[in-house]
């Protein structure tokens, strides 16, 4: 296998001035008063830049509720295993069962999930089923859910897509068509992030670059965000977390939506509690992997999965194609 080193950075790539890196729209959901036209800009955000920061997604009192159902668990947390992250970062994970606010209100927030439903769902147009020609739409999933604590004396994570763990591939392209993603993610500022405590360093416009360019630092962006702010981002978007230079851990914590015919990252069937996922509302419990993704994936018993949580359900009836 040739050493990745030898792939060209960012400073050598053939299609575009690394000049012109694209600005990273920065949005206040306080100055909007239609949750319709906040969503069409943040999609519009996401394709131009490969993320979007949204200020202010997630009111302080339930950020704050979150923070106090999710912050038990993060007393003893192990060191992470290998070194993808450093080791002063302590991970958070199978958070829907953890904090049902953080399912209902973040995983669950109306403008995420309309995000994550324009750029997750597959359409499979007029195929053959064997009998006549059908089109089947599969409804995106979650994918997993992390907290992540960078203690102080953390060094940077190497910048890096998330979208490896799904194989994807991609070209260049001049600008972003539908389908080139196989996850989205939803990062939610518990503490402030600032450039000395780690903030996430991102590269805007590298969703769209050809996946043989390798990430330069030089045109790394580093938004800062309050408690409460947002960002969401396209998984082919190079980013990392960042060194962490003061003596206070920074807290951010995140959800994955990926398309419903991959493989979950983080195991949702296995991971939670299921007494506590059967609590959710059910659209939600579907979310979390008890739903088939049409054509044909993920029955039980050739029947919809969420009459396994609940046997007396009617289901769905229509559940193969
Ligand atoms: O902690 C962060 O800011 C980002 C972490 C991250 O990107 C990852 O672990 O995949
Ligand atoms: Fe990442």
């Amino acid at each position: 296998m040739a050493p990745a080193a030898t792939l060209p950075t960012v400073d050598a790539r053939p299609q575009k001035d690394p000049r012109s890196i694209p600005a990273v729209p920065d949005l206040d959901c306080e100055s909007y008063d239609s949750e319709d036209v906040l969503t069409q800009d943040i999609i519009e955000g996401l394709k131009n830049a490969g993320l979007c920061v949204v200020r202010q997604i997630i009111k302080p009192e339930v950020r704050a509720k979150i923070s106090s159902e999710l912050r038990p668990y993060t007393i003893d947390l192990a060191p992470t295993p290998g070194d993808f992250w450093p080791k002063e970062t302590r991970k958070l994970t199978s958070m829907v069962s953890k904090s049902e606010t953080y399912a209902l209100e973040l995983v669950g927030h109306p403008v995420w999930q309309t995000v994550g439903n324009h750029f997750m769902t597959s359409t499979l147009k007029d195929y053959w089923n064997s009998e006549e020609i059908t089109t089947s739409v599969s409804k995106p999933q979650l994918n997993n859910t992390q907290g992540f604590i960078i203690g102080p004396g953390a060094r940077a994570q190497g910048l890096h897509r998330d979208d490896f763990v799904h194989h994807n591939r991609q070209p260049y392209a001049e600008s972003h068509t539908l389908g080139r993603d196989t996850s989205i993610a939803f990062f939610l500022a518990d503490t402030p992030t600032t450039r000395q405590n780690g903030a996430t360093r991102f590269i805007p416009g590298s969703h769209l670059w050809d996946y043989d360019i390798l990430p330069s630092e030089e045109a790394a962006v580093q938004p800062e965000l309050q408690p409460g702010d947002g960002v969401m981002m396209l998984s082919g978007t190079y980013h990392g977390g960042s060194r962490n230079q003061t003596d206070e851990s920074r807290a951010v914590w995140s959800a994955v939506t990926t398309r419903g015919w991959l493989r979950q990252e983080e195991n949702q069937y296995i991971c939670n509690d299921v007494e506590k996922i059967k609590k959710l509302p059910i659209w939600l419990q579907r979310f979390c992997g008890y739903e088939m993704s049409k054509p044909f994936m993920g029955y039980v018993d050739l029947d919809d999965p969420i009459k396994v949580l609940h046997p007396g359900m009617k289901g769905d009836v229509d559940q193969f194609y």
